[in-house]
């Protein structure tokens, strides 16, 4: 067995209206209280109270985490996939595997053949199996959505959850259905799944993408009872979120749960492990990752350093803050999700939602964690195997645009500058209302983006300006300066303010809220309020020239480069010339190129 587990260094990134139903408290009561009577409790070991985070007292017993895995003597030892190991297409069906890796853009025609509940290696960290949780952890509802999901891994997914969860605290799965247009998604799923009570299928009329859908499955995730006089509804504590091609590893659900118990502003994630596309087996990933993002918003995972590791006295088992989610798979209490406001609804079909939930959480008071005891295996894939309703590119740009205009202040010029100023150029995107969002964060008194950075992801560069200072002409050896709102030269003078300006990293040359612009003749420099909407005052300050960058975009212009006058103090626009120290400039500091 052991043998199967490999290391890898990194996995892929992943880049690439709701009701209220009231409440019969004491019907909830009733049935948590029998339910902690049953046998799977018989474990407890301790009895205590402890204190969480805010100060609050918890209750109950403690009992170490339970091993439920009833896959863990299969029937079919010797089946491909058996155990996670890889399973290898025989040569003659090689043709037939690649001409199905298209259904799901990994290896359906292996996948297929591997049991639906095949045991796979228990992956967690010394000290995870006899880590104490709680006895009365909240109850959840897992939510699945998909769409045109491959039936095995679908089914796999779900096998996973019903093996490996202690049944008292999985309340019911939801498998939302994003309007397959799969047969086999239908009629045959429904008769599936009829043999599990606690599986229930939404059917989505219209395609919602995956953001809606699962606010859609979170408005559903309660449990029906049918007492004598009426159908009561049981509202699960916890959302479970995970994606339609996972498999649960032994001991997942508690420890994530025991989390949202000790607190219920955290939002939980497990160690996300691999699932080889090509061959489906089950691979460890390495200790010790948080999930971080890059500019412009592209999430990744990253290693604590072995500095900190040793400075804190992390242990592998202990939960890891992470600035942002990966997305797919965590857990959070119900009520807090909503509390948030759960999802912008205005993000579309797929992207950027994990950055604006992870911004959200730990700007409005709550905390992010991957909690290394719970590992679940996704199959990371190159390709998305649905089609979007738009273009894909355009879905996601506009979805990081949303975000960064609801939750990154002045931050969101890094983001348009590394690679989306055309989303700023008005008329080339519509990116939606925002009013909602941003009522939302004010509700909520959500803290800054910068509070965000320098106590969340300090390690994150992030300059406002790409350079500022003096900004110093080589052929005049004088500086730039503004007074009375037109610019000229002067020696150059660190102590004065009328000589400081800025290069954003929307590329404009500001002071304050001042930009330099070419004047009407095109030929001159101007000075207007700086408006990042606004193409004509970009510069693309490069080699040390600043070129007028809407002139580069006009097909027959010459380029056109800001220039000192030799004789007196002027400045304006002339054909680019390389030779000219003229139109060479440097400011004092850069913070980025
Ligand atoms: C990652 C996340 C994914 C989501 C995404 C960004 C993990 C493991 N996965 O990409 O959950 O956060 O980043 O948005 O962290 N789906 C629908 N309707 C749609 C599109 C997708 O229901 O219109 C389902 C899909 O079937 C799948 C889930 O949503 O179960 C996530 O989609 P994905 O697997 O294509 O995303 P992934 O893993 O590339
Ligand atoms: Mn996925």
């Amino acid at each position: 067995q052991e043998h199967s587990i490999q290391k890898v260094d990194k996995r892929k990134s992943a880049v690439k209206d709701n009701k209220t139903v009231s409440l019969p408290v004491k019907a909830v009561v009733q049935v948590t209280a029998k339910l902690a009577q049953s046998p799977l409790n018989a474990s407890k070991i301790q009895t205590g109270a402890l204190l969480n985070s805010t100060g609050v007292r918890k209750q109950g017993g403690l009992h170490k985490v339970m091993a439920l895995d009833v896959t863990l003597k299969p029937r079919d030892a010797r089946a491909l996939g058996q155990f996670g190991w890889a399973a290898l297409v025989p040569p003659d069906d090689e043709e037939e595997s690649m001409r199905r890796w298209s259904e799901g853009y990994f290896n359906v025609f292996l996948s297929e053949q591997i049991p639906v509940d095949r045991a796979i290696p228990d992956t967690r960290p010394p000290g995870c199996s006899q880590k104490l949780v709680h006895d009365n952890l909240p109850t959840t509802s897992v939510i699945f959505c998909f769409v045109d999901e491959v039936w095995s891994t679908l089914l796999r997914s779900v096998h996973s959850v019903l093996n490996r969860s202690p049944p008292h605290l999985l309340k019911e799965i939801l498998l939302v259905d994003d309007c397959s247009t799969k047969d086999y998604l239908k009629d045959k799923l429904d008769a599936y799944m009829s043999q599990f009570p606690k599986v229930r299928i939404i059917r989505l009329k219209e395609r919602h993408g995956l953001i809606r859908a699962r606010l859609a499955g979170a408005a559903e995730a309660k449990d029906a009872l049918l007492s004598t006089k009426a159908l009561i509804y049981l509202l699960s504590d916890v959302l479970t979120f995970l994606d339609s091609h996972v498999e649960c590893n032994v001991g997942w659900l508690e420890p994530l749960l025991d989390r949202v118990y000790l607190d219920r502003r955290k939002v939980v994630c497990p160690v996300i492990e691999v699932i080889n596309d090509k061959d489906i087996s089950y691979v460890m990933v390495d200790n010790f990752q948080k999930g971080i993002f890059k500019w412009p918003l592209v999430f990744g995972w990253s290693t604590l350093s072995n500095d900190f590791i040793r400075k804190n006295n992390i242990k592998v088992s202990d939960p890891i803050r992470c600035p942002v989610m990966a997305g797919g798979l965590f857990s959070i209490d119900r009520k807090y999700f909503y509390e948030l406001g759960t999802y912008d609804p205005g993000l579309d079909v797929w992207g950027g939602e994990n950055m604006e939930i992870s911004f959200k959480i730990w700007m409005c008071g709550g905390e992010i964690e991957i909690i290394p005891c719970s590992r679940v295996g996704h199959i990371f894939r190159g390709e998305n195997p649905y089609k979007f309703p738009k273009d894909r590119q355009k879905t996601v740009e506009r979805n990081l645009a949303r975000v960064a205009e609801v939750w990154l202040d002045e931050y969101k010029e890094i983001f348009y500058g590394h690679g989306y100023l055309n989303l700023l150029n008005t008329n080339f995107i519509d990116i939606g209302n925002l009013t909602a969002q941003i009522q939302l964060r004010k509700k909520l008194q959500c803290k800054s983006f910068k509070w965000y950075l320098e106590n969340i992801y300090p390690e994150l560069e992030a300059p406002l300006l790409k350079a500022e200072g003096l900004v110093f002409n080589v052929g005049n050896r004088k500086c730039l300066v503004q007074e009375n709102g037109f610019l000229s030269f002067a020696m150059c003078n660190l102590s004065k303010q009328s000589q400081h300006f800025g290069y954003s990293w929307v590329r404009t040359l500001r002071q304050n809220n001042t930009c330099v612009s070419p004047n009407v003749t095109g030929r001159g420099v101007a000075l207007e309020p700086c408006d990042n909407s606004k193409a004509h005052l970009r510069w693309l300050h490069k080699s040390n020239k600043f070129l007028a960058e809407h002139l580069i975009a006009e097909a027959h212009h010459q380029r056109l480069c800001l220039e000192a006058g030799s004789k007196g103090d002027t400045i304006f626009l002339k054909a680019c010339d390389a030779s000219s120290s003229y139109q060479q400039w440097h400011f004092t500091h850069y913070y980025a190129q």
